[in-house]
């Protein structure tokens, strides 16, 4: 070894033989193998003479790759692309009258809980702001064991029977002779499989509206998806369907924007997600119940059993009945995240599954899964699947069981165990006796053969820019599909949501009147709107938890610089400055300021509404970068709110966006900026749109 290097606390720097960098233990921890043994020597295998081959015997290289080689675990075949965080969940008052679970019924506990968000279709490295449906999944660790409410974020499903989920994630998957696209549903070998399958219609309709593209994982809502039963203290059960809100509201991205961010930071929706708790800006949402008795279902024009259905909010309405705040980023994203296994059927006393055949379906698909992801019948032993009540039991053995279970008896009924553990008929957990007779048939109900109501219900719904997406959607993907008898039969299933909706199709792509005739099983219904399957009708006009993107220069206007974070931070909102280089720079008055980002990293798509205020010395220079000039025109044609300081001007023009264009283009260099708030409050500038695209 040669010469040191600076010591530091704990440890300190030399070079080795080879010039290569060592950092020895002092009075710090000391490097081991995973059996305890400490390394002198973590950069050099062990050889014959410094050139000569590497030994077999070097225990400590061997331990060291073989672990490596054996660092994966398969990831999940379907919502493999997650993201999760720690939290707790907190009712608003006991839900006795109509649940007995006892995390429902005291307004002072805190249930502790983890939440893990995802992408549907694309592989674990797939980028965050792919269109697709959000997976929603939360394990509350109550004292009566785990309950896991595995939602997503769209309240319908594709399909009606889990016996079709294999074809239709093999469709929306990869191809599997070519291997793309990744993460993406346009392709062929979806929409031909969904255009044969009218079910899929309802589904269909959301995914191609702004929900499958969200601004912020903190911005979506959260569905149960299938009919629940709720059992309370005497054995009454009620159906219940479950809702997330979100306390932000709900918002989206535009998709070209959303195509944008996923280049420029695949990442985008995690790395929101973990800044917003580093920085005390926990996401929240508020739990409802859609609570409903069979003598209601039985009036229903549609049944609650069909998982392509939703219950209008009209005919039942919401009760809230407690928060989930998520207050912690995970330690480890493996052993967390990655590890966390969600089964439906993980259930508490007080809460039951309803008769929902996809439900059905997943009771036993879950459990299945993480046997072979987490490669062990003992993944309930894992920190983050663990219980964090008492449990015990006489299942044993079997892959990396890592408690120790003591004494002789692994069986009951037993008398050489006393003090072992037996059945609780009083505290247990009891199905809910449903009365069930009939055949046994391979029969899909006739009450499910409505394809095309709700899904024209979702659209009559929707306000005109919301329209114009879904337009834009269904054109964008039917687009990218190679066979026109896809596109025509498509077009054919969108004639039966609503005509409108197929001609516009049809003229974005270049189709008018090629729509297939296709029949449906039962009339069509033509149902009023409800007002909540909207989400820009019942947005709240805010910007708190959102970002703002400050393009700006060494020399900024101190005083409209203060005024600007002042204004953004009594909104609840986050500034982020934007400058052609991330060194530390000057304001005006010789305040230092360092950017967040550098232009070349920071496109105006990662930003929810937009101030340009370069210093009037720096704007030469700005006018010959191509991202400076990108940023104004991307701002403006994603409908965003932008503000600007005189100095700009040269800026707008180079970019061919009119400084006077519209109300969402605000002056903000006398360093008032009420109305670009009150702009940015209003998410995007709708009547914009028209202009800049016409699909
Ligand atoms: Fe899943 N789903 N699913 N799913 N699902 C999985 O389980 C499955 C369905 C949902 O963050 C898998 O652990 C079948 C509906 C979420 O870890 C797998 C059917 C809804 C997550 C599986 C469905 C969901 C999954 C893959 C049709 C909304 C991610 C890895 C019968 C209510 C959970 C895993 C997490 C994950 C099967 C349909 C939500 C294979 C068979 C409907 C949020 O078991």
């Amino acid at each position: 070894m040669a010469k040191k290097a600076e010591s530091k606390t704990g440890y300190e720097s030399t070079t080795g033989n080879g010039g290569e960098p060592h950092q020895i233990a002092t009075d710090g921890p000391r490097l081991t193998t995973n059996q305890g043994t400490v390394i002198s020597d973590d950069q050099n295998t062990l050889t014959i003479g410094p050139r000569g081959p590497q030994l077999l015997e070097d225990h400590i290289l061997r331990e060291k790759i073989t672990h490596f080689d054996h660092e994966r675990i398969p990831e999940r075949v379907v919502h493999a692309r997650g993201y999760g965080a720690h939290g707790y969940f907190q009712s608003y008052k006991s839900a006795s009258k109509l649940c007995k679970a006892g995390f429902l019924q005291d307004p002072e506990a805190k249930t502790p809980v983890f939440c893990r968000i995802s992408t549907v279709a694309g592989s674990a490295g797939s980028r965050d702001t792919a269109r697709d449906v959000r997976g929603f999944a939360v394990k509350f660790y109550t004292d009566e064991g785990n309950y896991d409410l595995v939602g997503n974020n769209i309240p319908v499903f594709f399909i009606q029977d889990a016996i079709k989920f294999p074809d239709l994630i093999h469709s929306v998957k990869p191809a599997p002779d070519r291997d793309f696209p990744q993460a993406q549903s346009a392709h062929d070998t979806f929409w031909d499989f969904v255009s044969l399958n009218p079910e899929s219609m309802h589904m269909l309709m959301w995914v191609m509206s702004d929900r499958a593209i969200p601004t912020s994982l903190r911005m979506i809502e959260g569905f149960g998806v299938h009919s629940f039963r709720m059992i309370d203290k005497e054995g009454d059960s009620t159906f219940v369907k479950f809702h997330w809100r979100p306390k932000y509201g709900t918002f989206s991205q535009i998709w070209d924007e959303a195509v944008m961010v996923g280049g420029a930071d695949p990442d985008f929706h995690r790395r929101d997600m973990w800044n917003s708790i580093e920085s005390g800006d926990y996401p929240e949402w508020e739990l409802s119940v859609q609570s409903f008795t069979q003598e209601q279902a039985d009036a229903f024009d549609f049944d609650h059993l069909d998982p392509t259905k939703l219950i209008p909010e009209e005919l039942v309405p919401l009760t809230p009945i407690g928060k989930m705040v998520l207050d912690r980023n995970v330690d480890n994203f493996f052993a967390e995240t990655e590890q966390v296994a969600f089964c439906p059927s993980h259930l508490v006393p007080g809460i039951d599954f309803s008769n929902d055949p996809l439900l059905q379906g997943r009771l036993f698909s879950y459990l299945d899964t993480q046997l072979s992801r987490l490669g062990s019948p003992n993944f309930h032993q894992i920190p983050v699947n663990k219980p964090k009540c008492p449990f015990a039991n006489f299942q044993r053995d079997g892959h990396m069981q890592t408690e120790v279970p003591t004494g002789r008896v692994a069986n009951q009924p037993n008398s050489l165990d006393e003090a072992g553990p037996r059945e609780d008929p009083k505290s247990g957990f009891h199905s809910f006796p449903a009365e069930e007779a009939g055949q046994k048939v391979r029969l899909r109900p006739e009450s499910f053969a409505d394809h095309y109501t709700q899904a024209r219900l979702f659209w009559k719904s929707m306000t005109e820019p919301e329209q114009r997406h879904i337009v834009g959607g269904f054109s964008f993907e039917l687009g990218k599909c190679q066979e026109t008898k896809i596109r025509t039969r498509m077009l054919g299933h969108l004639n039966n949501i609503a005509p409108e909706l197929s001609s516009q199709v049809a003229d974005c792509l270049g189709m008018k009147g090629m729509a297939d005739k296709i029949k449906p099983a039962v009339p069509v219904g033509d149902p009023d709107p409800s007002l909540p399957l909207s989400q820009y009708a019942v947005a709240p006009q805010s910007i708190a938890g959102k970002k703002i993107g400050l393009l700006t220069t060494n020399g900024v206007d101190a005083g409209l610089l203060a005024a600007i974070q002042k204004a953004v931070k009594a909104e609840g909102a986050k500034l982020e400055i934007i400058a052609p280089k991330i060194g530390p720079m000057e304001t005006s008055e010789g305040q230092e300021v360092t950017p967040d980002h550098f232009l070349a990293g920071a496109p105006s798509p990662l930003f929810d509404a937009v101030i340009i205020a370069p210093a009037p010395s720096a704007v030469e220079s700005l006018l010959a970068e191509a991202a400076a000039i990108d940023w104004i025109r991307t701002a403006f044609a994603h409908l965003k709110a932008i503000g600007f300081n005189e100095a700009s001007s040269p800026l707008f023009e180079k970019a061919a966006v009119k400084l006077d264009a519209d109300e969402g283009m605000i002056d903000v260099t006398d360093a008032s900026l009420t109305d670009f708030v009150a702009q940015a409050k209003q998410h995007r500038i709708w009547k914009r749109e028209p202009q800049v695209r016409s699909c």
